[in-house]
């Protein structure tokens, strides 16, 4: 098994899953800023030309959390899979809803933050793209209140995906800060026997590369919002990886 991408882009998510479930499988980095994910040889892996993509055998594929989902269930001995039909629904209902609400924003305040190049950047989508993502916070925030985790009685994908796209929220200006409870059910996952994977190196205008242990910090008021321009993800990487 082959998975192509390393962290911080959103190859954490199933290099952190082949971790937990111990499976066996070569990583393979990609150099983005170099462009090797447009390139025919990666891109007849993954027409969609993104990080990662996933090689078993016969299959290959892409996204991030479908890539989860299939190391759970083909690999995984069912481990992080709720049993219960209603359980599970629900853990597809949170991954999508994490991927469609709440990173979608987040990447739109990256693009045109640091990623688009400077002349395509529209400034005024990122105060409305950082509204979008905290208006869904918030009921994700009040779906915590006194759970441990996502779905049901133990840790699952979505807590994985729930514990790296917060912590995507908590590092990229947003303005956002877990309350105790996210806090609580996050740091499961953080606390888990296989921490989250760490970035082996910068990779500008793509995702945290910081691994926190746990979170503790509770919301901040929206006047020590930071500008996005201070707060944007290949700054980040700077300062993390410095
Ligand atoms: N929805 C996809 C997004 C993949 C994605 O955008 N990956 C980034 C790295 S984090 C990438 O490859 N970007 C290069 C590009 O868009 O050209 C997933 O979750 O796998």
């Amino acid at each position: 098994m082959k998975l192509y991408g390393t962290p911080p882009t959103r190859a954490t998510r199933p290099i952190w899953l082949l971790n937990e479930l111990e499976i066996d499988c070569e990583i393979i980095p990609l150099d983005i800023p170099a462009g090797e994910h447009q390139g025919a040889a990666f891109l007849a892996i993954n027409p969609f030309g993104k990080a990662p993509a996933l090689v078993d055998g016969d299959l290959a594929m892409a996204e991030s959390v479908a890539i989860m989902m299939y190391l759970a269930e083909a690999h995984g001995g069912e481990r992080f899979l709720p049993t219960d039909p209603a359980e599970r629904a629900l853990m597809h209902q949170w991954n999508l809803f994490l991927v469609a609400e709440i990173e979608q924003p987040l990447w739109r305040m990256g693009l045109h933050t640091v990623i688009y190049p400077e002349a395509e950047r529209i400034a005024a989508d990122v105060p409305l793209a950082r509204r979008d993502c905290l208006r869904m916070l918030a009921p994700l925030e009040t779906h915590l209140q006194g759970r441990e985790y996502m779905v049901g009685s133990g840790l699952t994908v979505a807590d994985f995906n729930a514990a790296y796209t917060l912590d995507w929220a908590d590092e990229d200006g947003a303005c956002w800060r877990p309350s105790p409870t996210v806090a609580a059910s996050w740091s499961a996952c953080m606390r888990g026997p296989r921490p989250r994977p760490a970035s082996p190196r910068p990779l500008p205008g793509c995702m945290p590369a910081k691994s926190r242990p746990a979170f503790a910090r509770t919301s901040r008021p929206s006047s020590d919002c930071c500008p996005a321009s201070d707060r944007c993800p290949s700054d980040k990487h700077q300062r993390t990886n410095a």
